[in-house]
């Protein structure tokens, strides 16, 4: 056992291989592939890998979400004649896009004009949310606590507000993402600029306030348990219980550069809620636009977030009014 652990010595484990813990309920049969070592494996988490568990839902799962994966594929690739040079050039380009704004919500669009975006679609949350499944019976079966599959319910929100709950409340699956590399990215900035610039939509706000509490809040937990790992820090669980030097200096560290510090518990929950809160306000932001919210840029002014332009001409109307919305 080395004396001293931390980023730049890091420490593989090599102790007997181990199938995991025999459950009720839970076979051998389940579990596939003959444990092993790997040295890269090592480098980025546990040595050991395998054995996987292969039920029902997680290969249902994998089946959905490869059948979508297909479907955006070929039909990227029939969009360039089915030729294999211009399906690798211009893949980033290219794209499944949903049915156009004048479709509304047809029930089984033709596959050329939005069904196959929404077989794929159907079947990528189909995909998901079997995998949801999954991990709420995986963590119940090892008697654990079921946070990563609240956690993970959390992004499936902003994913089905995005591509469904959002075109359905909007009258029309036009609302909805494209798929493709690009396209989204391009979907993204497009939605941003119809609304009046995201960046006033008090919920993108909140969402961005957690998704850089959380890079900041990982940042402060990770580098504290590395840097007391010569102490035994990073058996977390043992020092809430067991105090000992490790958990009373990384606490002490924190009170004496701020005054203050999490507990080795609390700040999992802080590091929970700051996660979870990233697309679940997310999600609210994106389901307000359009449906309540219009233009952000003149709801801030409205309501004396942002200063509004000078009056130079006849005053601003939003062109989006002008044509009904379309
Ligand atoms: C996307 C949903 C869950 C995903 C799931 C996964 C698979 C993969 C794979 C088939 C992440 C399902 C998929 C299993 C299948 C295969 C191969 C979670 C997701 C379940 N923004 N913005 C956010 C910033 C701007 C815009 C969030 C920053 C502009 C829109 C976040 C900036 C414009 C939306 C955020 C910035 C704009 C967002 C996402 C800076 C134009 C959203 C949170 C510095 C570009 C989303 C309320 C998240 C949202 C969103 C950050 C700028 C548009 C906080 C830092 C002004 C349209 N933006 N943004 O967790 O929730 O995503 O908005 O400029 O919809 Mg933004």
């Amino acid at each position: 056992m080395p004396e001293y652990q931390n980023i730049f010595t890091q420490v593989q484990l090599r102790g007997p291989l181990y199938p995991g813990i025999p459950l009720p309920g839970v076979g051998n049969r389940e579990r596939r592939g003959t444990p092993s070592f790997n040295t890269w494996a090592g480098i980025i988490g546990d040595a050991q890998v395998g054995p996987i568990y292969l039920g029902f839902f997680g290969l249902a799962s994998i089946a959905f979400g490869f059948a979508a994966f297909e479907i955006i594929g070929l039909n990227m690739w029939a969009s360039v004649g089915w030729s294999p040079v211009q399906f690798v050039r211009q893949l980033p380009w290219l794209a499944l896009e949903p049915p156009a704004p004048g479709a509304g919500l047809c029930v089984i669009c033709p596959l050329q004009q939005g069904g196959w975006w929404q077989i794929a679609g159907l079947f990528l949350t189909t995909s998901v949310l079997l995998w949801w499944v999954r991990i709420y019976r995986r963590a119940k079966a090892l008697g654990m606590g079921t946070h990563a599959a609240w956690a993970f319910l959390s992004a499936i929100w902003l994913f089905l507000v995005l591509g469904f709950i959002r075109p359905l409340l909007m009258g029309s699956w036009g609302e909805a993402v494209p798929f493709g590399i690009f396209p989204h990215l391009d979907w993204t900035a497009a939605f941003s600029l119809r609304y009046g610039n995201l960046f006033y939509n008090p919920f993108h706000m909140l969402s961005i306030v957690f998704l850089y509490g959380s890079t900041l809040l990982f940042a402060m937990h990770g580098a504290t348990i590395l840097a007391v790992s010569r102490l035994g820090g990073e058996r977390e669980i043992e020092q809430i219980v067991d105090r000992g030097t490790a958990s009373e200096r990384a606490a002490l560290f924190w009170r004496w550069t701020m005054g203050f510090n999490a507990t080795m518990e609390s700040v999992h929950r802080w590091a929970w809620w700051f996660a979870v809160l990233t697309p679940l306000v997310g999600g609210i932001g994106i389901l307000l636009t359009g449906t309540a919210v219009d233009n952000w840029y003149l709801w801030a002014v409205k309501h004396g977030v942002a200063p509004g332009y000078p009056h130079y001409g006849p005053p601003v109307v939003d062109p989006a009014l002008l044509t009904g919305g379309k």
